[in-house]
């Protein structure tokens, strides 16, 4: 698949992209690429926003930017990307991230359009597919968000984590009927006193097996309670 990242920061994204199951994603013929609004304006002085209509405070992302943007990159009328690919605003005001939504999105190539200062103009709403929000809190930009989007989907291709066990026994993933993980240890098995779960170092699977799952469903309904 292809994620197409639109943002102001490309440079942002430079850790991410290093990360190694990014890497690998890429070596299986996945991209995750980079595209800055600035390259595309057709303003003048690489001008990309602009103060709101009505006032207030803070610069709004231009919509003819993003156009020119979107139009520049896939050579179609910028209404029509969503045709061929999921088209992604992140804001505050989007449906909340969670394991299924990234799911759906690893099925298409996706778009993720960041905004930055007082975000985007709202006539984005004739170019997108879907407004994503990461969680119910307010971020500077959209670029950490668009990292959390490409990264819960990217750990869902086949093969972009070496370990596929590790990703079916996830927190929130189906095989655990969206429970959370049990907890894990590792070495030392004492530090200070704290002590790791005797059925742990125990060797019994089946025992283990059965302490997990306990765990697991404990994990679960307490974050329940409290939210
Ligand atoms: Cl997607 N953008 C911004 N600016 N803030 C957020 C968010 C997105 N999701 C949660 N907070």
């Amino acid at each position: 698949m292809k994620i197409d990242v639109f943002t102001l920061f490309p440079e942002a994204f430079a850790w991410y992209a290093s990360q190694v199951h990014v890497t690998r994603a890429a070596e299986l013929g996945h991209e995750l690429r980079l595209c800055n609004y600035r390259d595309h304006t057709p303003l003048t002085h690489q001008q990309v926003d602009d103060t709101p209509y009505g006032g207030g405070a803070g610069m709004v992302v231009r919509i003819d930017v993003v156009a020119a943007a979107l139009e520049a990159v896939y050579d179609v009328p910028c209404d029509a990307v969503r045709g061929e690919r999921r088209v992604v605003e992140l804001t505050p005001k989007g449906r909340q991230l969670d394991d299924a939504l990234a799911a759906e999105f690893a099925a298409h190539d996706l778009c993720l359009l960041c905004g930055r200062y007082e975000g985007i103009d709202e006539r984005v709403a004739n170019l997108v597919s879907d407004r994503v929000s990461i969680g119910p809190y307010v971020l500077s930009g959209g670029e950490i968000a668009a990292m959390a989007v490409a990264d819960a989907v990217l750990r869902k291709l086949e093969g972009v984590i070496s370990n596929p066990e590790s990703v079916v026994a996830e927190s929130f993933a189906p095989d655990l009927e969206g429970a959370l993980e049990y907890p894990q240890y590792t070495r030392p098995a004492e530090f200070r006193g704290w002590k790791v779960p005797d059925v742990l170092l125990s060797g019994d699977h089946a025992k283990v097996a059965r302490w997990r799952a306990e765990q697991s469903q404990r994990a679960t309904d307490m974050t329940r309670r409290r939210s």
